[in-house]
């Protein structure tokens, strides 16, 4: 059996390409493996929070993670924050990392883009990053192609470590989506989904309503050819309502291009909507069951004492290459 480690940053909004992209993985992967599920609370907090809300939304997180069908008693499921063991081996790896390196990361560089200063921690972010990671020996990693560099960034820092001080960590691999699950923009089909547009209807949240899915589907972008066709290059918004239902449906793009053949946007936008809801609205209902309930308090306490059982082991081996403590 082999380990997986992934997160998700408990920031409001969790769309359908973190869920086709991320959540659906983690469902799928659970059956095979030993699965490690984190709410990486510890990495919003690189940019402002209100703490009210974050609470709420590390929750809301939580809630979503089993309403997609993530079983605790497969899967662990924890916050960050919960295991102490994350901050403290971000420090270790710290020492381990070079700032040329982390200079290179192309999500820092568009997050402190034209700011005069940025808060360290939005520049070590990828080490904590890699901390969640190493700290579980992790085999496998299912994340969006967005984070390949973070990856390669916690292997070469694992491999480092491995050399100067003998085998401390596993070298972990990443499991990139295909291009394909790459969900974009409703309004601008050029820029992936995300949660941080202050567009509404450029996404669709897994708890948006139906009325809410109608609105950003009809309002879709799309373009002036009148054709049903999947070409990304030069039909990005059809391209990516395609993408959108097959990822849903289970039924291929040729498939659907043979089914909508002749026939007009509205049509195929007007089914997506039903498709894209049958699988809302089951996720909803079980999130409401549980989102208020003692069971996810629950799976989360349990969930951080696995969690904190492997980290302390790990930690251990790692004190006692570098030498550290008593
Ligand atoms: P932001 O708007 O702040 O960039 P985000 O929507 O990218 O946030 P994250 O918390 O960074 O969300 O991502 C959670 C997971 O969802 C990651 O594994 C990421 O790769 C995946 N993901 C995010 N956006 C998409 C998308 N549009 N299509 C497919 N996967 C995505
Ligand atoms: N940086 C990731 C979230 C994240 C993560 C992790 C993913 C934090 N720690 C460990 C996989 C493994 C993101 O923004 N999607």
């Amino acid at each position: 059996m082999s380990r997986v480690f992934s997160g998700v940053q408990p920031t409001g909004n969790i769309h359908i390409g973190n869920y086709l992209g991320a959540l659906k993985q983690f469902v799928e992967l659970q059956d095979e493996n030993e699965c490690v599920y984190c709410i990486v609370d510890l990495h919003s907090i690189t940019v402002p929070q209100d703490p009210k809300q974050l609470k709420q939304h590390i929750l809301d997180v939580a809630a979503l993670y089993l309403a997609v069908g993530l079983d605790p008693e497969k899967s662990t499921v924890f916050v960050q924050s919960d295991v102490s063991a994350h901050a403290e081996l971000a420090w270790i790896l710290m020492c381990n990392a070079y700032t040329g390196e982390l200079s290179r990361m192309t999500q820092f560089k568009q997050k402190s883009k034209n700011k005069e200063s940025a808060p360290a921690g939005l520049f070590t972010y990828p080490i904590l990053m890699a901390a969640d990671i190493l700290l579980y020996d992790t085999d496998i990693v299912p994340v969006g192609n967005d984070q390949k560099q973070h990856i390669e960034l916690t292997r070469d820092i694992a491999i480092r470590v491995n050399n100067a001080y003998g085998e401390t960590f596993v070298v972990p691999e990443g499991r990139f989506l295909k291009e394909g699950a790459r969900v974009m923009s409703l309004d601008d089909p050029t820029s992936k989904m995300s949660k941080s547009s202050p567009n509404a209807s450029s996404r669709i949240s897994l708890l948006d309503s139906y009325n809410q899915v109608k609105k950003a589907i009809m309002r879709a972008t799309t373009d002036s050819e009148g054709s049903i066709r999947f070409d990304r290059e030069n039909k990005p918004g059809v391209s990516n309502l395609l993408t959108i239902y097959s990822a849903f449906s289970g039924i291929s793009i040729e498939e659907l291009e043979k089914q909508y053949d002749g026939m007009g946007y509205g049509a195929l936008k007007k089914d997506l909507v039903e498709v894209v809801w049958t699988s809302l609205e089951p996720i909803q209902k079980r999130y409401n069951e549980i989102r208020h309930s003692q069971e996810l308090v629950s799976v989360l306490r349990d969930g951080a004492e696995r969690a904190g059982a492997i980290a302390e082991k790990t930690m251990a081996r790692v004190k006692e290459r570098f030498g550290l403590g008593l």
